[in-house]
């Protein structure tokens, strides 16, 4: 982003004051909204994002086979959401939609970025009338870091550079080799905008400079947006995880072990690191997993959930979903309302004692008076998601899945695996629902860009990404 002064910042960008002085005040986090307005120990703030983990692969949702011990330990020392979810079932849109705290049906961003089609490369991606989470927390002053899959646009225009943030190491497209990236010239490891040779294992890359951007910036209020491409295919694991994985008997979760292994102790590293610089009480931390696991590309797991990526069932949009944030969060707490990761950009905004973008409908909600227990409700009446002709509304615990010609009523409560449809038992739900539904849907525009898919005469099947 060029040179501008804040308050030019701030009026281009049309923000408003985000509700930090509505929090509740905590032992130990004495006025978060004062303290972080003042410019005094403001939370840094840490958003990581996995790519199509399976939602029973981790150990605190009771994975047997790979030990998740630092990405557990999020939730020991923080909350953990039963009911996590993400806008929508694969890569591109989900990220949009935590970018801006919008349901990315607002701005047309429906699909997938992919390989654009003749010369769409302009216009696909995160359009440019969005304001994101790194220009949220760079107006508030704070030194933004993106690391990992950026899948928001592959034109200049679209570079993290001119979305927020400061920093960039990683690559523009959907996927990744994770075996010596190399430079390429398809999708180079970029380090702000030039290519690097680039020759550790991927996700111990991006891991190391997580580490070094903390490192660097420790001691200014941050913002880390590492974005895991583990456990995306291709399936490609570290060496020294050779034999560690003999016990699962599945050639593809072996590998897929090894990967996710290789994110954990990466995620640990960061951890370890705001612990060792003493600043893990007042960084606030989430982990999330941007879709449901495509169980048979890449052997995740998606365990009592009916469907995978790419589908409106739980599957598909139900994901590991948590926070830390020691000064102000009591561990070891559950959270049951449901949740959605369009949540985190004003949450993140009012620990910070930042601005939310004014002018323009704000989908997520600030989730910490909610998480303090000062707020009993749910922040969350309806949740909609939509992708083409299939979409879904999960209004308390009944949920609406219309996948094709097919449409199914389900009680989450008492049927997680959405195995017993109701249609027919409550047409009045079914009515209510797909009522809720289409007032919601009202609102969304057409998708800017339609399906992208991959041109590459070598790709048999097409892949989401
Ligand atoms: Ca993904």
């Amino acid at each position: 982003m060029e040179k501008q002064t804040r308050r030019e910042f701030l009026k281009k960008m049309g923000f408003a004051a985000a509700s930090a002085g509505t929090l509740s005040i905590l032992p130990g986090c004495a006025s978060v909204g004062q303290t972080a307005r003042a410019g005094r120990k403001r939370p840094n703030i840490v958003v990581i994002i996995s790519d199509d983990m399976g939602y029973a692969d981790i150990g605190c949702h009771g994975c047997r086979d790979i030990a998740t011990p630092n990405i557990d330990s999020v939730a020991q020392n923080g909350i953990r959401f039963t009911n996590g979810y993400v806008s929508c079932p694969v890569c591109s849109p989900t990220r949009a939609g935590l970018a801006t705290g919008r349901y990315q049906q607002r701005f047309g961003h429906e699909y997938n970025t992919g390989p654009p089609p003749g010369g769409l490369r302009e216009q696909v991606g995160l359009p440019l009338t969005e304001v994101t989470i790194a220009d949220v927390l760079k107006s508030a002053g704070y030194v933004t870091g993106a690391v990992g899959k950026w899948h928001l646009g592959l034109a200049p225009h679209f570079h993290p550079f001119k979305r927020g943030y400061d920093e960039f190491f990683g690559f523009l497209h959907g996927g990744h080799s994770y075996i010596d990236p190399g430079l390429g010239t398809f999708n180079p490891i970029l380090r702000g905008t030039e290519p690097v040779d680039e020759k550790e294992y991927l996700t111990d890359a991006f891991s190391r400079e997580a580490v070094a951007f903390i490192e660097r910036h420790h001691d200014e209020a941050f913002f880390l947006y590492l974005a895991y491409n583990a456990v995306h295919t291709p399936m490609q694991a570290p060496e020294r995880y050779k034999d560690s994985f003999k016990h699962i008997t599945n050639a593809k979760r072996r590998v897929y072990a090894g990967m996710l292994t290789a994110m954990d102790e990466g995620i640990g590293k960061v951890l370890g690191k705001l612990r060792e610089l003493g600043i893990e009480e007042d960084t606030l931390l989430i982990f999330v997993n941007d879709n449901g696991g495509p169980t048979g590309a890449n052997g995740s797991d998606n365990g009592p959930l009916r469907g995978t990526k790419g589908t409106m069932f739980e599957g598909g949009i139900r994901v590991p979903f948590m926070v830390q944030w020691p000064r102000c969060l009591k561990a070891g707490q559950v959270y049951d309302h449901p949740v959605i990761a369009l949540d985190i950009l004003p949450t993140a905004a009012a620990a910070a004692g930042g601005k939310v973008p004014r002018g323009r409908k704000i989908d997520g909600v600030n989730l910490i008076p909610y998480l303090t227990g000062r707020n009993k409700r749910a922040p969350h009446e309806t949740l909609f998601w939509r992708s083409g002709q299939n979409h879904a509304v999960r209004k308390g615990n009944f949920k609406l899945v219309k996948m094709g010609a097919e449409t199914g009523l389900f009680d989450l409560a008492s049927d997680i695996g959405e195995s017993r449809d109701l249609k027919e038992e409550r047409p009045d739900v079914l009515k209510e629902m797909e009522k809720t539904f289409e007032k919601w849907n009202s609102q969304m525009i057409e998708p800017v860009w339609t399906r992208q898919r991959r041109k590459r005469k070598t790709t048999k099947k097409k892949k989401k990404t």
